[in-house]
């Protein structure tokens, strides 16, 4: 079994050793890193430090070296983000430190994204992404989005205050097989439910699996308004992606 003295970097050891502390998240991040390079563990350490202009500079430097994209951005970036998403489920950071990680990960992304486009490589799948009818948070669905695209997911946000019209016509506009909803009121988590049954009325509502969430989102809640599924952060949020889009095609046959 790989060890953390395995991984050569002291910065990202030092995190494992002081945040990481469920033995299935420890066993996950060690394998995540174990045989990663020492340059993209450099990637990885600035990210999780939230230190934007060294994840700039060094993805570009690591490009020019001739570093593959797609392993700058699972070994470098995507590989920091999960330490990073640890700590913020674990309360060890808060949202200006996630969101200082989050534009480390723009400033890597920004190299990327137009390399991974033009090479054609095909996305996990589109998702539709939005804050519902009435609410203004958006800073938890604009995490959910940054790990989203990280996983190689496309993504369209549709913003705040998103009515179920809007939900309707970006899922016909993308073809979008999923959709994930935002709302941390009381007030407005209703406007979830009505979403749903607004798909249903429209007879999409098979065609499309619906994802919702937001700080007061319960499962029992997302059970009875008819969700596919719930999640409690971002890291929850794309592993849910990915299992949706894995049941919905096969449903639909493969
Ligand atoms: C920041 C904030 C604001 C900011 C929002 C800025 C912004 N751009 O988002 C501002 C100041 C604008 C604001 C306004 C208001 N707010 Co406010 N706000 C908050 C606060 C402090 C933090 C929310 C936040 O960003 N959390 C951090 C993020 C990362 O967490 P998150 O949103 O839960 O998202 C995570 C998960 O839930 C999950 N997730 C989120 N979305 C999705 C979607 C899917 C599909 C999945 C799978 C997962 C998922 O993943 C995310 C990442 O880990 C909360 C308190 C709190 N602790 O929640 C109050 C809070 C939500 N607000 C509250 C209130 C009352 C208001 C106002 C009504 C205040 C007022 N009187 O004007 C207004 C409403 C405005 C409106 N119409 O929306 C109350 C809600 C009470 C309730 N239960 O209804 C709270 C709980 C504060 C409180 N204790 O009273 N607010």
């Amino acid at each position: 079994m790989p060890e953390i003295n395995d991984i050569e970097n002291e910065f990202i050891r030092d995190e494992i050793e002081e945040f990481i502390e469920a033995p299935a998240d420890r066993e996950r991040i060690i394998n995540i890193f174990v045989g990663t390079s020492p340059s993209m563990q450099e990637i990885a350490a600035a990210l999780i430090d939230g230190d934007n202009n060294s994840v700039d500079k060094m993805t570009s430097a690591a490009l020019k070296a001739g570093t593959d994209a797609l392993e700058i951005m699972d070994d470098g970036l995507i590989a920091g983000m999960s330490i990073v998403g640890i700590k913020f489920r674990e309360n060890f950071i808060f949202v200006p430190e996630v969101l200082a990680c989050a534009r480390a990960m723009k400033a890597g992304m920004a190299y990327i994204e137009p390399i991974l486009s033009a090479s054609g490589i095909k996305p996990v799948g589109t998702v539709i992404m939005g804050t519902v009818k009435g609410d203004l948070h958006d800073i938890g669905k604009n995490l959910c989005i940054m790990m989203l695209r990280g996983s190689g997911m496309v993504v369209h946000d549709l913003g705040v205050d998103t009515s179920e019209d809007e939900f309707i016509d970006a899922v016909e506009e993308h073809g979008a097989p999923l959709i994930g909803m935002s709302a941390l009121l009381t007030t407005t988590m209703p406007n979830m439910g009505k979403t749903i049954d607004a798909f249903i009325d429209a007879d999409l509502r098979d065609d499309v699996k619906i994802m919702v969430g937001g700080a007061s989102v319960t499962q029992e809640f997302a059970d009875d308004m008819g969700a596919d599924g719930t999640g409690k952060d971002a890291v929850a949020c794309v592993d849910l992606a990915k299992r949706l889009l894995e049941e919905l095609k096969e449903e639909q046959g493969g």
